[in-house]
């Protein structure tokens, strides 16, 4: 069976690999698209893992006949391991991605793989959508690249479509209060990148892009965030270096 990768065939990220003479704002169009799933896995680390555990949970927290949303699908991936670990009847799946390309491409995945249960494809701005009868939502490095004023009122609208026993599995790059760690931290993930074949005028051309549209947020602000919503048990589940994946259950 084709894999995730496979489909893909690997095709390698080399997007900052030559000097930019202007290294423009990061945008998620048809050549991230084309690389998405090389990039990812080489810059994100424990993202397969995380992956693995969002299935694992999706066991533990899909309703009968509920909503799972997937927002900021990207190519699916999330929405892929929710689809092959649902154990209840009567569920399906909304995946949401403002990218145009993304959807496009998110649509040839699915469709490679046969299952009966529905994933719906919307390009559309997660922050406007109406979220329903939901029973596990993910948002999987997403939140970041969202306007911080939006992220309260984004996690209460999550909060209020959950049915009770309800999960929201949020996955983020984290910052650290204490500038030894955060150097300490950024250090090591530094290193994850070079490991994995990054150069130097990669790593900091992808940093340049990344300035301003990738606005991380604390451990601490997300749990206050996640309170506040009104999800009293939140907590982080899973963590490599300044990736960390949380989970708020209703
Ligand atoms: C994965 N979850 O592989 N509304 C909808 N989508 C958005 C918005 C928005 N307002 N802003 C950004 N995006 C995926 C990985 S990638 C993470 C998610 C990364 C989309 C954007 O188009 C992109 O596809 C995705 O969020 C972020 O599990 O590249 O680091």
């Amino acid at each position: 069976m084709n894999t995730f990768n496979d489909l893909n065939q690997q095709k390698k990220d080399t997007i900052y690999a030559q000097a930019h003479e202007a290294v423009g704002a990061f945008q998620f169009d048809e050549s991230v698209v084309a690389v998405f799933p090389d990039m990812i896995q080489r810059s994100v680390p424990g993202y397969q893992t995380i992956l693995t555990g969002i299935g694992e949970l999706t066991k533990q927290y899909a309703q009968a006949d509920s909503q799972l949303y997937d927002l900021g699908c990207s190519l699916g991936a999330a929405s892929l391991t929710m689809r092959r670990n649902i154990q209840k009847k009567g569920c399906e799946i909304i995946a949401i991605d403002n990218s145009q390309a993304m959807i496009k491409r998110a649509e040839e995945y699915l469709h490679a793989y046969h299952s009966d249960i529905p994933v719906h494809l919307l390009c559309d701005d997660m922050t406007q959508i109406p979220i329903e009868n939901a029973s596990v939502v993910v948002i999987n490095f997403t939140l970041q690249f969202i306007d911080p004023k939006e992220r309260d009122e984004l996690v209460k609208r999550i909060y209020k479509g959950l049915k009770p026993g309800g999960v929201l599995i949020l996955s983020e790059k984290i910052h650290f209060e204490d500038q030894a760690i955060q150097q300490a931290i950024e250090h090591m993930h530094l290193q994850f990148k070079r490991a994995n074949g990054y150069s130097e005028l990669e790593i900091s051309q992808k940093r340049s892009s990344l300035e301003n549209v990738l606005i991380s947020d604390t451990e601490a602000e997300h749990i206050t965030r996640l309170n506040n919503a009104g999800f009293e048990s939140a907590g982080i589940w899973f963590q490599a270096y300044n990736f960390a994946s949380f989970l708020a259950i209703k």
